[in-house]
């Protein structure tokens, strides 16, 4: 039992931003996380302290514990050292820890996040894992706190699960959420590195002012998430109107140099009362390009003429797969193909540009279904599209289908780029399609652009190219891979070297399609 005997509390927050594990060097400032800077924020409220490890890149034993030991001298020790763990970040995460471990045997550790979320005593059961926090943590972090400043037993603190002596654990009861998120302090930004973010230096602010969503997407964590608490009917939840400005005023403030907002709320316009009300404010209060992602089957042709004027320049939208038979009985996305061409079509109208995300690899898909979604991407003129690899969340539905069907294969499969193994669509036809999947929007887009007697039999050229037997799927991802390697460094070189030349191109691409809106 830690006892600081009436000295606020010191945590050290370990954040493992990164995706690609091949990535060894420092390419850029990593993401902002709003979970972290939202704990961090309230800790400190509390007369805490709350430092970040933020780590970009797959580290060394060597790099780690350096990089751990300069900061522990710096703040003279951490009582508590707290993991933010996604759930592909966990072999890492565990890797991380056990290092921690070695160099500072007696520290606390502490695993939040989406992982620990949805398989709590899977993390717990981690070596050197002492403690999980389930869902929300910013008051349980906060109470564990002045329990440790004030020398009392903090066993009992709801929404932690702790590791005993004997290697049992103890399960609290979940604390219930707080309705009102205007209670929580803005995020404190400068937990981060803030004008080295990815984002910051490219003049954007990712900015998140909601919880959760109220969807059941089966592949999404967020039906699982909310069910760990007690009043889950509250899980989706968004600061007022009011208090999302002064989030933003706060910001902006601080960092002037914020030029564009990039909001990642799960669903932006989840409740439109809600939303309509926010973009009249954001019009008048704030006015900068932003984008966010939205969900078309509650959406209005007169609230994206008000997007329009609020500033919003481009949008995202879950497209995920183009069959709709896929979209109805194994996504539970209850959206018609006539809903997403409509809906499309009015932000064609006002000069939004348009980002779909898609999942390639779904259970049961194989190209000829894969294919429809390059198709709907096509049909409904997506500016740009980000196709992801299906990737299965434990505790989620699509997860137990693919179980089920025996799709997962044995052992770790969290590093296989193709998680699921599929006689009907090998691995190399869906690395294929991700890798040539805005080559072929582009040209089945011109296909339905030309006239029937030549656009036809364009599309069947082009659906041999896809789905023809002797399509050399391996050669041609391999080909790929070269390419974007390079493309990727360019990228990169010019966000880390050139940013004021990358926001021009990107505002130049995003110019030629406002030109063509309805002034
Ligand atoms: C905004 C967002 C992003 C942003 C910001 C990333 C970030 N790290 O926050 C961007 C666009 C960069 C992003 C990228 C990615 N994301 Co994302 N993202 C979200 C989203 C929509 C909202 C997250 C959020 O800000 N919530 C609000 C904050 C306040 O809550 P929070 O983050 O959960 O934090 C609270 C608790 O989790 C807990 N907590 C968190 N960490 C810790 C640590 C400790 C010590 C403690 C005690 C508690 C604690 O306390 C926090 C405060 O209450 C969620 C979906 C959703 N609706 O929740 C997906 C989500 C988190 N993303 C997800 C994924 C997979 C990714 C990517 C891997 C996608 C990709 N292939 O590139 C990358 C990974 C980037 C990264 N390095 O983390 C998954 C994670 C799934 C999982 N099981 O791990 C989610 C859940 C969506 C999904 N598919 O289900 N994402
Ligand atoms: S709408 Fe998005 S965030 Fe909500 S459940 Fe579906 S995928 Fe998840």
């Amino acid at each position: 039992m830690i006892n600081l005997n009436g000295r606020p509390a010191k945590m050290l927050l370990v954040y493992p931003d990164y995706t690609d594990r091949d990535c060894t060097k420092k390419v850029s400032g990593g993401n902002y996380m709003e979970g972290l800077a939202s704990i961090s924020a309230v800790l400190k409220q509390g007369g805490h302290d709350c430092k970040l490890l933020h780590l970009l890149y797959l580290h060394t034993e060597e790099d780690y514990k350096e990089k751990l030991k300069k900061l522990w001298d710096e703040n003279d020790g951490f009582d508590i050292v707290g993991f933010s763990v996604r759930t592909t970040a966990f072999p890492d995460a565990q890797t991380y820890i056990r290092w921690t471990k070695e160099i500072y045997p007696e520290s606390f550790v502490l695993c939040g996040g989406y992982h620990p979320t949805l398989v709590p005593d899977e993390v717990l059961a981690a070596e050197g894992v002492d403690c999980v926090c389930v869902g929300d943590g910013e008051y349980a972090e906060l109470e564990l706190c002045d329990k440790m400043r004030d020398g009392q037993d903090y066993l009992d603190v709801e929404s932690l699960y702790f590791k005993l002596p004997d290697g049992s654990f103890k399960h609290n009861p979940i604390r219930p959420l707080f309705e009102n998120l205007d209670v929580l302090p803005i995020p404190d930004f400068e937990l981060f590195d803030y004008d080295n973010l990815e984002s910051s230096k490219v003049g954007t602010a990712i900015v998140v002012v909601s919880r959760g969503c109220f969807y059941n997407c089966t592949y999404c964590g967020n039906g699982n998430f909310r069910k760990v608490y007690p009043n889950k009917k509250i899980y989706a939840r968004f600061r007022s109107p009011e208090n999302a400005m002064l989030y933003l005023k706060t910001l902006l403030a601080r960092h002037p140099q914020i030029k564009f907002i990039n909001f990642r709320d799960a669903i932006f316009n989840m409740f439109p009362d809600w939303f309509d009300t926010f973009i009249e404010m954001y019009t008048k209060e704030i006015g900068l390009p932003c984008t966010g992602n939205i969900r078309f089957d509650i959406l209005t042709e007169e609230t994206v003429k008000k997007m329009k004027a609020a500033g919003f320049y481009t949008i995202d939208m879950g497209l995920e797969s183009g069959d709709q038979e896929m979209r109805f009985k194994y996504l539970r996305r209850y959206q018609t193909d006539e809903m997403i061409i409509r809906c499309s079509n009015w932000f064609h109208k006002y000069g939004i540009a348009q980002l779909t995300y898609n999942i390639i690899g779904l259970p049961h898909e194989d190209i000829h279904r894969a294919l429809k979604t390059i198709k709907l991407n096509a049909r409904i003129k997506s500016d740009r599209v980000i196709p992801n690899i299906f990737y299965p969340y434990e505790g989620t539905a699509l997860y137990e289908i693919s179980k089920e069907a025996g799709f997962i294969p044995e052992g770790d499969f969290t590093q296989r780029r193709v998680p699921l193994v599929q006689p009907q669509f090998p691995e190399e036809q869906v690395l294929f399609i991700e890798a040539y999947f805005m080559h072929f929007v582009k040209r089945y887009k011109r296909a339905f652009a030309m006239p029937r007697w030549i656009g036809e039999p364009y599309e069947k050229w082009l659906d041999i190219r896809v789905t023809g037997k002797h399509v050399p799927y391996k050669q041609l991802v391999w080909l790929h891979d070269r390419y974007a390697s390079v493309r990727n460094h360019l990228k990169d070189f010019l966000v880390n070297h050139l940013p004021g030349l990358y926001v021009k191109l990107r505002m130049l691409k995003h110019k030629k399609k406002a030109d063509k809106s309805i002034k």
